[in-house]
């Protein structure tokens, strides 16, 4: 058996990718076009050559500056049908998307663009490819409470459109606590609860995500490992664990892929799940992520198997749909 082939084949679920880090840099660059923008590379070929980050936050710096040629609900429609295509590539059949409101309303764009061109590309590609999907709206955590509340107010029309909310940006500096009061006013609405810890901060962030913003699963939490007795917490709990191996790598969490912690997370147990989070930025989309970790790691056909029946079992999509993608 062939296990390049068996990854490609085997129907996948994706639990970590920011639409936002979708966006290719040939499309950036139609779309600077399309809206008059003028960006600070000459071409796609010297954009590229920028994607060298030491840290998340050299990254984000690119990531939000990228994002600026987002300005109307087609731009938001072409982003994510680009995504939903290589979705159908890959077998990937269901996602569940994060979009960043406040990267585009702190600009001046209404929240409604967004997520209305969001909805069109979402209806299409499950009419037209097979590919269901659901989206998490996060927040900054680099701005304020207060801004996150307002941007949880502002997307109080569309609250049929959203299946959750999550917590992304800069985590030095930026706790969970931070946002306790309006991960509760979410949970009030119906809303599930994730949030970004243990990235780059320490296991702490992991513990005070699932205690005090009451998520249901950790984006990222690679450091989790780091407090032995939250890891056999996580895992008696069967919290599941967003894990980017890519992005770990990119953003130097890791400092090459075989070193990367996900046998240790595997072996104690923890319900992890291999994700993209920015594949534009990052060298390749949740397929590429699997094959890599798959030769490195010497997976086998059923290890990975397991790996996304975990991924269809911690997902928020309905059980008749979680049925079919097993
Ligand atoms: C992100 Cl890799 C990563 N970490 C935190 N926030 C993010 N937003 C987009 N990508
Ligand atoms: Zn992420």
């Amino acid at each position: 058996l062939n296990i390049k082939q068996f990854v490609k084949n085997i129907p996948k679920v994706e639990l970590h990718l920011h639409i936002e880090g979708s966006l290719e840099p040939e499309l950036m660059f139609s779309l600077a076009e399309r809206n008059a923008i003028s960006l600070p590379y000459s071409s796609v070929e010297q954009l590229k050559q920028a994607y060298q980050f030491n840290n998340l936050q050299e990254f984000l710096d690119l990531y939000y500056q990228g994002a600026e040629v987002l300005q109307t609900e087609q731009d938001f429609f072409d982003l994510a049908w680009a995504y939903y295509q290589t979705c159908q590539r890959d077998n990937v059949l269901h996602t569940e998307i994060f979009f960043d409101p406040q990267t585009h309303t702190e600009r001046g764009i209404d929240i409604g663009t967004v997520i209305k061109g969001l909805m069109r590309a979402k209806q299409q590609a499950y009419q037209q490819l097979g590919v269901s999907s659901e989206y998490i709206l996060c927040f900054l955590r680099h701005l304020s409470e207060e801004s996150a509340i307002q941007t949880l107010k502002a997307a109080k029309p569309y609250l049929s459109d959203i299946v959750g909310v999550g917590l992304d940006s800069s985590e030095q500096g930026h706790p969970p606590e931070k946002f306790q009061r309006v991960f509760a006013m979410a949970k009030q609405l119906g809303l599930e609860r994730v949030a970004h810890a243990g990235e780059e901060g320490p296991a702490a962030n992991v513990k005070n995500a699932w205690q005090l913003l009451d998520v249901s699963r950790i984006d990222h939490g690679v450091r989790c490992l780091e407090d032995e007795e939250l890891v056999a917490q996580l895992a008696e709990a069967q919290i599941p664990l967003t894990v980017c191996p890519f992005s770990n790598v990119k953003l130097k969490v890791v400092s090459n892929l075989s070193e990367h912690p996900l046998p240790d997370m595997l072996s104690k147990g923890l319900a992890v799940t291999i994700n993209s989070d920015d594949p534009a930025y990052f060298g390749g989309y949740l397929l590429a992520n699997l094959e890599a970790c798959a030769e490195t790691f010497a997976w086998t056909a059923q290890q990975i198997a397991d790996l996304c029946l975990t991924a269809v079992q911690a997902s928020y999509a309905s059980e008749t749909r979680k049925r079919e993608l097993s």
